[in-house]
């Protein structure tokens, strides 16, 4: 139900899960409820035809498949994480710990406390284990960010991603 529901969302969208090439951007988030939010990384990414994939790993309610995910993320072929949760968000971090991959935390605003949960949860890493953390409900940003760490090893890409001030100058 949940693949049918992201890929209905994502097709709303404009975007949807890719599988016909092999994702380099991993998209993953703590539940299905994140995915008003997270879908906007996935749009960013197939804006520049970046090969990725959504899935729903939750910290807390899938540990095993957390663990399963972020272990072997890179023998995958996936470069970058994208890991959006709420609440005691946990899944950026955790996911961070057992990866060498750069992950980038998207704290989703889900409970009474406005997103600042999720924020603090996410941005508030020990020396050691970095999480990239964009702002809440951003996952905007998650997406460019992702496409800008891509962009350095591929001129083409980073050509396409010029920064909105446009006064880079190469
Ligand atoms: C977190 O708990 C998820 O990332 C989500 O943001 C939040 C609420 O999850 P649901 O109760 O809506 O499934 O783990």
């Amino acid at each position: 139900i949940v693949e049918a529901q992201l890929k209905s969302m994502l097709k709303d969208e404009g975007s949807e899960t890719q599988t016909a090439v092999s994702p380099c951007v991993g998209i993953i988030m703590g539940s299905d409820s994140d995915l008003p939010i997270m879908k906007d990384a996935a749009m960013i990414l197939n804006m520049f035809g970046v090969p990725h994939e959504v899935r729903i790993v939750s910290a807390h309610r899938t540990p095993e498949m957390m663990f399963s995910y972020a272990l072997s993320a890179r023998d995958r072929g996936i470069q970058i994480i994208i890991a959006g949760a709420g609440g005691a968000a946990h899944l950026p971090g955790m996911v961070a710990s057992l990866t060498p991959l750069p992950v980038i935390g998207v704290p989703v605003r889900a409970s009474a406390l406005d997103g600042m949960d999720s924020l603090l949860s996410i941005v508030q890493m020990p020396r050691g284990v970095p999480v990239a953390t964009v702002a809440i409900n951003n996952a905007t940003n998650a997406g460019l960010l992702a496409v800008r760490m891509l962009g350095v090893g591929d001129a083409d890409l980073c050509g396409k991603n010029e920064p909105v001030s446009g006064r880079h100058k190469g």
